[in-house]
């Protein structure tokens, strides 16, 4: 039985480390798109290089460290262009203890063209090497809509010790700056007078989807239509080609006139005992207030919520039975109205 977990033991240590396979993003053609402010982990355990001059993994024209077993990534500039910042962090490296091998990890931005072909590679940033913790990588004049590469590689040399075994190490990425920050939007929110439609105001650089796709005309267009009737809360998804996607929200208020009691009974048999005014949800923004017979305030609310009612109240105790008075102005820059009334109390 001993000798059965041993065995087992060991089964399941060589399929953890035994990493035989190179990582999918070996090579420029399959660099892993990485999307603003996200953290991505990576590593290059068993990557290669490829050997010829137009190939993947360049060689001749190496401007910046001799690669050994490089990994890449790559993200994709907004409308902008501008900086870019790429941090990298949590450097885990194999052998990390063994003086035979490199702790160090170096990395650079390049741009190349789509056939990630090595002769048109143009570096953008500066070459890092050495670096065996977190480190940034900055670049300054990225061009609109354009994509990059972060090409990340390990280094031969440990405490200024040269020739090691080269690095296979384990790290997270991300990217930020002005020249990435995505340019998506579902649009400020919205104010719809009851039974009309109106154009959403979605803007983006991908593939549109709103959610939930109910009452719109279609949902994968930026500007749909939309006939609801009630107020909703709609979500825009914008996955840019190189599959970041990006989710901004959106409210719409729909107007409906006010439905409003004239009485609230504060006796706490649970029936009326808090004003409830239909519709009021659909005004935000709207004043109310409350004036007693002598025309002395006794309540004043922005925006309105069913979900807090009035309750016969000023302050904090209740208001004697009898007649109030309230002008309620929705505020509104669609059906902008106001409502005047009395409302009872009766205990
Ligand atoms: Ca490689
Ligand atoms: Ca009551």
């Amino acid at each position: 039985m001993d000798f059965f977990k041993h065995f087992t033991f060991l089964a399941i240590f060589n399929t953890l480390s035994g990493f035989s396979q190179a990582p999918v993003n070996d090579y420029c053609q399959n660099a892993i798109p990485i999307c603003f402010n996200e953290w991505v982990s990576g590593n290059n355990f068993n990557a290669t290089i490829d050997s010829c001059i137009t190939c993947s993994d360049w060689t001749d024209n190496n401007l910046c460290f001799e690669l050994n077993n490089s990994v890449w990534f790559s993200f994709t500039t907004n409308s902008q262009g501008g900086a870019g910042y790429i941090f990298i962090k949590n450097i885990q490296c194999e052998n990390s203890s063994n003086n035979l091998y490199s702790n160090e990890i170096q990395a650079t931005v390049l741009k190349a063209n789509s056939n990630c072909n090595s002769s048109t590679y143009e570096f953008v940033s500066s070459c890092e090497i050495g670096k065996a913790s977190n480190f940034s990588l900055g670049t300054s004049n990225l061009e609109p809509f354009q994509k990059y590469y972060v090409v990340i590689d390990g280094g031969t040399s440990k405490n200024g010790q040269i020739g090691l075994i080269a690095a296979e190490c384990g790290f997270e990425i991300k990217i930020n700056g002005a020249a990435i920050d995505p340019e998506f939007s579902a649009g400020d929110d919205i104010y719809l007078a009851y039974g009309n439609s109106v154009a959403l105001a979605g803007s983006g650089n991908g593939f549109a989807s709103w959610f939930p796709a109910t009452n719109l005309s279609n949902s994968n267009v930026l500007n749909p239509l939309f006939s609801g009737l009630n107020n909703a809360e709609l979500e825009l998804t914008i996955e840019e080609a190189n599959g970041c996607k990006y989710l901004d929200q959106v409210s719409i208020f729909v107007e409906k006139a006010l439905e409003i009691p004239n009485t609230i009974t504060t006796n706490d048999d649970g029936v009326n005992e808090v004003w409830i005014i239909e519709n009021i949800n659909g005004y935000p923004t709207s004043s109310l207030t409350i004036y007693d017979r002598w025309g002395q305030q006794v309540y004043n609310t922005i925006g309105y919520d069913n979900s807090s009612p009035w309750g016969g109240k000023r302050n904090n105790n209740f208001l004697p039975s009898g007649t109030y008075f309230y002008i309620i102005d929705t505020k509104s820059s669609v059906t902008q109205k106001i409502y005047t009334g009395s409302i009872s109390i009766i205990k």
